[in-house]
């Protein structure tokens, strides 16, 4: 028996069958594993984002987590930044990277995440360490592109952030809310703080959100 050369059709059919799968395997396989790539990124975001506002109270210089609201009282030179547009997110940003402090919360490295200023807001003088004439506030932005959510305990259920990465009217409002134990109906995090990414959805309070605590 003589053997051809090249492949007959069955195996060229068996070839391409295998081909096709492993195509469809990249095509579907691929993003789905990148979606939970960034998720476990996500969650390690948020749990060094906590070990540095833990660090933060602990400081007895500041004795309290960095506060949900940028009052111009307690931040001079912070302008007239009271309102309710990433606030708790701008607050902890600029509260770990105080100008004349070393950086408290150093995003160098970490993949798809991002201090930008969302909503375009400044501050009157420099208060970052970011660099000599750098007036922007910023906001911590997530691997989806959307700011994270902060809430100071005090201001549970008090205070929203609302805005989040949408300034271009009421119809695209986003908001975000601290999270309620459905259980027992208590604040989580009852002492400390709240930390919310919205999660691949991009939308907060709903069930894929990452936070800085296990939820019921
Ligand atoms: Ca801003
Ligand atoms: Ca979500």
């Amino acid at each position: 028996m003589t053997r051809r050369a090249g492949f007959s059709l069955v195996e060229l059919l068996v070839v391409m069958a295998i081909l096709s799968v492993l195509g469809g395997l990249a095509v579907i396989g691929l993003p789905r594993m990148l979606r939970a790539g960034d998720k476990s990124l996500m969650e390690n975001v948020i749990l060094q984002l906590d070990a540095a506002l833990q660090s933060y109270e602990a400081d007895s210089k500041n004795g309290d987590y960095p506060p949900t609201l940028l009052d111009s009282d307690e931040f001079p030179g912070v302008g007239q930044r009271i309102n309710l547009d990433n606030c708790g997110n701008e607050s902890i940003v600029l509260c770990l990277n105080r100008r004349g402090h070393a950086s408290r919360f150093d995003i160098e490295g970490m993949k798809g995440v991002s201090y930008t200023n969302i909503d375009a807001d400044r501050t009157q003088a420099v208060l970052t360490s970011f660099s000599n004439d750098d007036r922007e506030l910023y906001e911590l932005v997530d691997v989806w592109g959307m700011p994270i959510a902060y809430f100071h305990h005090r201001d549970y259920g008090v205070v929203e952030s609302r805005d989040l990465g949408r300034t271009s009217g009421v119809e695209d409002l986003v908001k975000a809310v601290a999270w309620t134990n459905p259980k027992t109906r208590n604040f989580y995090q009852r002492d400390k703080f709240q930390i919310i990414s919205a999660g691949p959805d991009m939308k907060f309070n709903t069930e894929d959100d990452i936070t800085n605590f296990e939820r019921e």
